[in-house]
């Protein structure tokens, strides 16, 4: 029995789907997510690592999360417990701005020559007025498809994925895109090769 155990608490780490086929008869559940650790120049909240339980990740300023903002500890196969997904990264800010309304314009950097690659631009528009709505509309917009993206979120959370909008990559565009709070947030991530014009976008509070 005693070797067993010892199997068990090794299994679980690193092959649980193999031990759960030769070894299913076993009763013994794991209630505990392994440590998820807290990712570099950011931290995490919370440290119930216990089935049910959610943690979340912020990063330091001057850095973008990637990945989720939160994970859950569930419960995997019957027996097992596992994270949701795995630890969020935080990667360096290398450009973007904060912006007020009432309105104005901004580009992605170099514009209208090609953006940079390895780019993590973060723009947050912030409406003077509480009670009004963001809306962008692109003059241009051409990102190298697949690979670089425009991501476009309500409110100020930047990266967080319960607040994402649109994805937006290529050269098709959405005719207005409208925020549902006073605040919108815009994630430029480039790819370490092939480049293009970017955009140019309109941006204004409106009721
Ligand atoms: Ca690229």
């Amino acid at each position: 029995m005693q070797h067993l155990r010892l199997a068990f608490g090794f299994l679980t780490v690193t092959k649980p789907i193999l031990f759960m086929l030769n070894e299913g008869g076993i009763k013994q559940a794991s209630n505990l997510c392994p440590d998820p650790g807290e990712p570099e120049n950011g931290k995490r909240i919370g440290s119930d690592f216990s089935l049910g339980a959610t943690v979340q990740f912020s990063c330091d300023e001057d850095y973008v999360l990637q990945g989720s903002k939160s994970i859950t500890c569930q419960r995997i196969a019957e027996v097992f417990a596992a994270w949701s997904d795995h630890r969020p990264v935080c990667k360096v800010k290398t450009c973007g701005s904060n912006l007020q309304g009432p309105g104005g314009t901004f580009t992605s950097p170099n514009f209208p020559f090609q953006y940079d690659s390895n780019a993590q631009c973060v723009w947050v528009i912030t409406a003077i007025n509480n009670n009004k709505v963001i809306q962008i509309n692109f003059e241009e917009f051409d990102l190298e498809i697949g690979y670089d993206t425009l991501t476009i979120g309500d409110g100020g959370e930047v990266g967080d994925p319960k607040t994402v909008l649109q994805v937006l990559t290529g050269s098709f565009v959405p005719d207005l895109i409208v925020s549902m709070s006073n605040q919108m947030w815009l994630h430029l991530q480039t790819d370490e090769s092939v480049g293009s014009i970017g955009f140019k976008v309109n941006y204004k509070g409106s009721f």
